[in-house]
C-alpha cells in the first residue's frame, strides 16, 4: 500500500486505516481511494475486526479529490472510470466506519467523512464542500448527505459559496457527534471504536443498517426495515448471551454468531 497505512488491532477488534498523502492533504487520488476500497472489502471478511476508524493526519483528513488527477478528464473519461463502484464499496461496509476527522475535510473528504456512521471532530476540523470553486459540484453523496445533516439552508449556502464550516459549528448542526481537542482525536476515535467493539457485533450491524435506512429511505420504509432486522437480532446468539448476561449481572461473551 503506498497512499494509505493500516494499523490493525490498534484496541481489540479495532482496525485503523489512516490516508497517507501528507503533502497533498490528503487528495484523494483513484489510487488511494482503490487501496481504500480494497482495505475495506478485506476488513469486512475478517472476524476479529469489528469496527474502523479512518483519518488522515492533524491537518488534514481530505482536502478532497485530487484535483491535478482530475483537471484534464472528459466527462466520459469519467463515465469509464467509474468511481462510483469505489463510493459504493465503503457506503456497503457493513460494519461500523468511524471518521477521525482533523483539519480540512472538503468535498470528496467531506464526503468520505460523511458516507461514513460516525464523525469526531477535532477542534481544528474543517468542512466545506468547494466543488463550486472549481467549477463542479459534489459528486460523491454531499448535496444529499450534507443537507440530510444540517439542513436545506445551510446545505445549500455552503454548496453554493464553497465555504467552510468549523467543528464547533458542524457539532451545533448535527454534523459531527463530538469535538475533542486535536491532541486527541484520533485516541479519542478509537475509545470510542473500543466501546463499540465490545458490543453483539451481529447486533452493531443490524442497527447500523437500520439506522442507516432512516437516512436514505421515508420514515414508512426505515420503521419497517428497523422492525425486521430486530427480529432478525433475536436469531442470534449473542442476543441470548447479552440478555442473559444482563439477568446474571456479568459482562457478555459476543461470539458473533
Ligand atoms: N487536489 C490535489 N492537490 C491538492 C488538493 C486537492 N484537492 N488540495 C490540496 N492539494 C495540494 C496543493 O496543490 C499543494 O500542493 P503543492 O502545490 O505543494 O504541490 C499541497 O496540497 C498543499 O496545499 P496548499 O498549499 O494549497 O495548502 P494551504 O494550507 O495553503 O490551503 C486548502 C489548504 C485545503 C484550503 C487548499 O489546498 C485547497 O483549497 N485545496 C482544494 C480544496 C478543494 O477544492 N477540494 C475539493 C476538490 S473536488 C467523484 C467523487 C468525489 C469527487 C469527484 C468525483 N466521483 C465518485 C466521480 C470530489 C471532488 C472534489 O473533492
Amino acid at each position: 500500500m503506498n497512499f494509505i497505512l493500516l494499523h490493525d488491532q490498534v484496541a481489540p477488534y479495532v482496525a485503523h486505516i489512516q490516508l497517507n498523502r501528507p503533502k497533498e492533504l490528503n487528495a484523494l487520488n483513484l489510487e488511494l481511494m482503490a487501496e481504500v476500497r480494497d482495505t475495506l472489502k478485506e476488513l469486512d471478511q475478517k472476524d476479529d475486526i469489528r469496527v474502523v476508524v479512518i483519518s488522515g493526519n492533524e491537518k488534514a483528513f481530505a482536502a478532497g479529490a485530487d484535483i491535478k488527477q482530475m483537471a484534464d478528464k472528459t466527462a466520459v473519461d469519467m463515465f469509464l472510470i467509474d468511481q462510483f463502484s469505489t463510493w459504493d464499496q465503503i457506503r456497503k461496509f457493513r460494519k461500523p466506519l468511524i471518521a477521525a476527522v482533523s483539519g480540512f475535510a472538503l468535498g470528496g473528504g467531506c464526503e468520505m467523512a460523511m458516507t461514513c456512521d460516525i464523525i469526531i471532530a477535532s477542534e481544528t476540523a474543517k468542512f466545506g464542500q468547494p466543488e463550486i470553486k472549481i467549477g463542479v459540484m459534489p459528486g460523491a453523496g454531499g448535496t444529499q448527505r450534507l443537507t440530510k445533516a444540517i439542513g436545506k439552508s445551510r446545505a445549500m449556502e455552503l454548496v453554493l459559496t464553497g465555504d467552510f464550516i468549523d467543528a464547533q459549528e458542524a457539532l451545533m448542526r448535527g454534523l459531527v457527534s463530538r469535538v475533542v481537542p486535536e491532541e486527541l482525536f484520533l485516541e479519542e476515535a478509537i475509545k470510542l471504536a473500543s466501546r463499540i467493539a465490545a458490543m453483539s457485533p451481529v447486533a452493531t450491524r443490524l442497527a447500523k443498517e437500520a439506522v442507516n435506512r432512516s437516512f436514505e429511505t421515508q420514515l414508512d420504509e426505515g420503521l419497517h426495515f428497523e422492525r425486521k432486522n430486530f427480529y432478525l437480532a433475536f436469531a442470534s446468539e449473542d442476543q441470548k448471551e447479552g440478555m442473559k448476561a444482563f439477568v446474571e449481572k456479568r459482562n457478555p461473551d459476543f461470539k458473533g454468531r
